[in-house]
Order: C-alpha cells, then structure tokens, then sequence
C-alpha cells in the first residue's frame, strides 16, 4: 500500500456520491462529500465516530446531510433572503488541485483542498462571484482542523457580506450528561425568543431541553465535555467570533424526516459562526475563517475553559 493511499483517497461513498477519505498513519481518519464540501466522519485513533450523523441523513442533491459538518454559507439560518443556512451545503465541490499556498503548511500529509465557485444559478439568487476555498486537514494526532478561505471576485466592484458558520454535530452519549465550557456569563440571541438578547449565567451549559442560542465575541477556546464517555471536544477558532448551540430535543426531532425521533440525545451542535456582524469583503479581498477540534480525555479538560480564566491563559 502506498504512503498516498494511507492519507488521501477519493471514492464513492453513499449513492455513489464522490468523498474523499483521509487517513493518519496512528488510525485516525476523516471523510469529505464532495457535495456540500462536507466532512460526514471524523474518527479517532480507536476508530470511534466522533460526529454524529443522522440515521436517516439524506445523501442527495439538493437536501443537506443531516449531521457532520454542513458548511453555512453565505447566509446562517434564517439571517437573510435566502434559503435556510445559505447554498454552498447543497452545492458540489471541486478538488482543488492547485490552492494558492497556505502561509503556515502542517506537517500533516492528510489533507485535501476543495473549491466551489459562484455558478450562473447562484448568481440569480445571490449575485456575486466569489471562490470559496475549503481546505481539511486530519493532524498527525487526529485533531480535525478546517480553514475556509474566501475572496470576492466581483469584476463590478461591488463589496458584498455575508454570514458563516461551521455547523458541527459532536456525537455525544447522553446529552443530559453533557457540559459546555467556555460560554459562561455571554451574552447571546436566543432563537426560541424572536433572537431577544440575553446573558448567560455563570456555570458551565447543561441541557435538559430544546436549546437554539447565538453566542456572541466569544473566546476562541470552547470545550464539550460528555461525563460518560470521559471524553472532551475541544474547539478552537479563528476569524468567527460567535458560536452557536443547538439541540432539537424531542419535539423538534420529531419533526424533522431526516432526523430520528431519540436522536437528540446523542447529539450536540456547537458551531464557530460569524454570524451577529456580517464579514463585508471588497474586490479582491479575502476572509479566513479556521476551526480546530481535538478530542482529548475528559481529565485534561474540566475547569480550565471558564472564560475568566480562558482569557487568563494562552
Ligand atoms: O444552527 C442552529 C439552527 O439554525 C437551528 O435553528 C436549526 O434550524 C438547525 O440550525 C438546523 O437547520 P437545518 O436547516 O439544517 O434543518
């Protein structure tokens, strides 16, 4: 087997939809659709799943895939005109075979670079031209980073603005076991309450029902702690300054078809968004936006992520 095989394979996954599998040398690997530029499995070096992804997840065209990590652009949700989470998930993807360099190159060899440009389609229901480069990286240690990269290539001079989030589904064991550090004492828009604005209290999250909350300039460290499985989500952000939570809980679970009705106890989406001030890019100007998750044992974690002390440490 060669050593390119072991890193970087592009194949048919589900309904022969194209994925690109990526792998490290200790076990871990990652998957990517093509379509959506979606990374539908990130698994440590146990094998074990660290995303959750719907059983009834819908793997065509144009319905987005229910889990993983849908790519919201370049609208979050309902922020805007269009449709629900922006395009660029119900999208197909290039591969980018010549990315323009990166400034700091990983060490990593598990990497692939996708590209999705705006199409005639795209422009009649948002009409500018971008290139939106994604690049994921699988790290040596398993760590599962993603850097967005996206320019304006408007030739009419026309800035343009948009929203962005990274809407991760963490699998969880019981989410009534799960905590989330790093949010405490924010203030947030809460999406049950007409987006009204709130401040969070000052203990680490719990969840014991629905819960659909717009973080705002948060830290850049947040971690998700599942007590029953000892194990710690550690997200690390760059250039998204808010983050989002959500959980359907049982009612809503039922009322989505591409979601199972117990399924909400075994997920948690904590997504690095960008979503309260709209990034506004002139002709030629780029954004970058970077997300990092590490899985680490639960001991490492607890405690250290309260953001007054957060802001304290490096
Ligand atoms: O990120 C949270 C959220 O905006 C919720 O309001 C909920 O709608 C969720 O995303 C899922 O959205 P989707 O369009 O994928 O069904």
């Amino acid at each position: 087997m060669t050593s390119e095989k072991v890193h970087v394979e592009v194949c048919k996954g589900v309904n022969g939809l194209d994925k690109v599998v990526l792998r490290e040398i200790r076990g871990s690997s990652a998957e990517v659709y093509l379509y959506g530029g979606h990374v539908t499995s990130w698994k440590n070096d146990h094998g074990e799943e660290l995303l959750f992804v719907s059983s009834k997840a819908i793997f065509k065209p144009p319905k987005a895939i229910r889990g993983g990590i849908p790519i919201c652009f370049p609208q979050f949700s309902n922020h805007g005109s269009l449709e629900p989470h922006g395009f660029a998930r119900n999208r197909v993807w290039s591969i980018d075979s010549e990315p323009p360099p990166f400034p700091l190159n990983s060490s990593s060899k598990a990497f692939i670079d996708l590209i999705l440009k705006s199409s005639e389609e795209d422009l009649k229901t948002w009409p500018h031209s971008f290139e939106f480069r994604l690049r994921v990286t699988l790290g040596p240690g398993g760590d599962l980073m993603l850097i967005s990269r996206i320019r304006n290539t408007n030739t009419d001079g026309k800035a343009f603005s948009f929203t962005f989030a990274y809407h991760t589904y963490f699998s969880v064991s019981d989410i009534s076991e799960v905590r989330v550090e790093g949010l405490e004492t924010l203030d947030y828009l809460d999406n049950l309450q007409n987006k009204e604005r709130f401040t969070e209290q000052g203990d680490a999250i719990t969840f014991e029902s629905e819960v659909d909350k717009i973080y705002l300039s948060t830290p850049t460290k947040i971690a998700i702690l599942d007590h029953e499985k000892k194990r710690t989500f550690v997200l690390r952000k760059d250039g998204l300054p808010d983050a989002v939570v959500w959980n359907p809980w049982d009612k809503k679970a039922k009322a989505m078809a591409d979601f199972g009705d117990e399924e909400y106890k075994h997920m948690l989406c904590v997504e690095a968004a960008a979503v309260e001030k709209a990034i506004t890019l002139k002709p030629g100007e780029e954004w970058r936006g970077r997300q990092e998750l590490s899985a680490v044992p639960s001991s490492y974690c607890s405690g250290q992520l309260d953001p007054r002390r957060v802001l304290q440490s490096t």
